[in-house]
């Protein structure tokens, strides 16, 4: 611990977590015939032999209240805003996902009723059933008093433009609770050419998987229909807010041609009014910097992503960064505390 690390309050907003129903569910995905993208790395965490570095992964998922906590004591961390990790339950047929979404919606209130000042989560849901999605949501809300939702990108490489998932947007928008839109690999269209080189997960398809998402969300009117969800992207929004001027150029140019449908704001106005982005993974001051200046700082929030990326340098990340004390405290919970309704200290 640094003399410092006592200085903020710390509230990591993208901190993943996994359960044994949930694991022994992957590996049976890992064993089983199908050709999507995520298998990669779900056979490499889910189905690790015993001496493959990933084989440290699983353990620390699973773990909740040993080591998360002693590494949260030893970087200064208050709370991690924990969230069922991806592919989440997205890689189940629909009954085993709404299950599984449950179960770990009740395990996490559980330990965070145990530790209420170090732990808030997001509640998962099934996308495959939209509508016992949005029964599962307010149950999330209401009874588990969780702080806001996660999903992770495609499901079944559909997007959540398609209207069939809207139950679980409009539950969302009712219950004022944020949606989280974590990665996953792209969706079978997308995925051939990240089959090389590791582009299949964190170093690049995620992002492009992602950022497809939230860009097809915002084209297709959403927000329209929608106007108070609110999204989160992770690791620097995705690189969204870098496109806004293209996109917004290019949208107007597709509205003209017919091939998008008209909206009343611009792309950029939906992405500054209804997203809010988090660091997760992605430690570089001169991001951060674009990211507050693209979107202002009350749309930042920080993010290590444990156990993918260790807590230290994700620290030093943030209390390191060139901006002002208030920027910072806003940055590392003044902003989770608002959009995710969590307990000021
Ligand atoms: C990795 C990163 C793997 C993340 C993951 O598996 C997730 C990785 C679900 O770096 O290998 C992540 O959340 O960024
Ligand atoms: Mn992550």
């Amino acid at each position: 611990m640094t003399a410092d690390s006592k200085k903020y309050r710390r509230i990591a907003t993208e901190e993943a977590f996994s359960i044994p129903e949930v694991a022994a569910g992957l590996r049976d995905v890992a064993r089983s015939p199908t050709n999507s993208l995520d298998m990669i790395l779900v056979e490499r965490i889910y189905d690790a032999k015993a001496d493959d570095v990933q084989a440290r992964l699983l353990p620390r998922l699973l773990d909740l209240e040993k080591e998360r906590l002693r590494d949260m004591d030893d970087n200064g961390v208050a709370v991690h805003l924990l969230s069922l990790t991806a592919p989440g339950v997205q890689m189940f047929d629909a009954d085993t996902a709404t299950d599984l979404a449950a179960l770990a919606n009740d395990r996490l209130a559980e330990v965070i009723k145990r530790h209420p000042t170090r732990f808030a989560g997001l509640a998962s849901f099934a996308p495959q059933s939209p509508k016992r999605a949005a029964k599962e949501m307010e149950r999330a809300i209401k009874t588990l008093k969780l702080n806001g939702f996660v999903v992770n990108s495609h499901t079944n490489s559909e997007y959540f433009d398609d209207s069939k998932f809207w139950p679980a947007l409009e539950a969302a928008e009712a219950l004022d609770a944020c949606i989280y839109i974590h990665p996953r690999a792209p969706s079978d269209g997308l995925a051939a050419p990240f089959r090389h080189y590791g582009l299949d997960s964190a170093q690049w398809g995620y992002g492009i998987e992602t950022s497809t998402q939230a860009v097809r969300m915002i084209v297709s009117g959403v927000f329209d229909r929608f106007p108070k969800l609110k999204i989160c992207l992770g690791h620097m929004g995705e690189a969204v807010h870098f496109w806004l001027w293209r996109l917004d150029y290019m949208n107007k140019n597709a509205q003209n041609r017919g091939a998008a449908p008209k909206l009343k704001l611009k792309p950029s106005e939906y992405f500054k009014r209804n997203f809010v982005i988090t660091t997760s993974g992605q430690e570089s001051h001169l991001a951060l910097d674009f990211s507050i200046k693209a979107l202002g700082v009350e749309n930042v929030l920080w993010a290590i992503d444990y156990p993918y990326q260790p807590s230290a340098p994700a620290v030093a990340f943030m209390d390191s960064a060139p901006i002002s004390d208030k920027d910072k405290e806003l940055v590392y919970h003044g902003n989770a505390e608002r959009v995710f309704h969590i307990k000021s200290a």
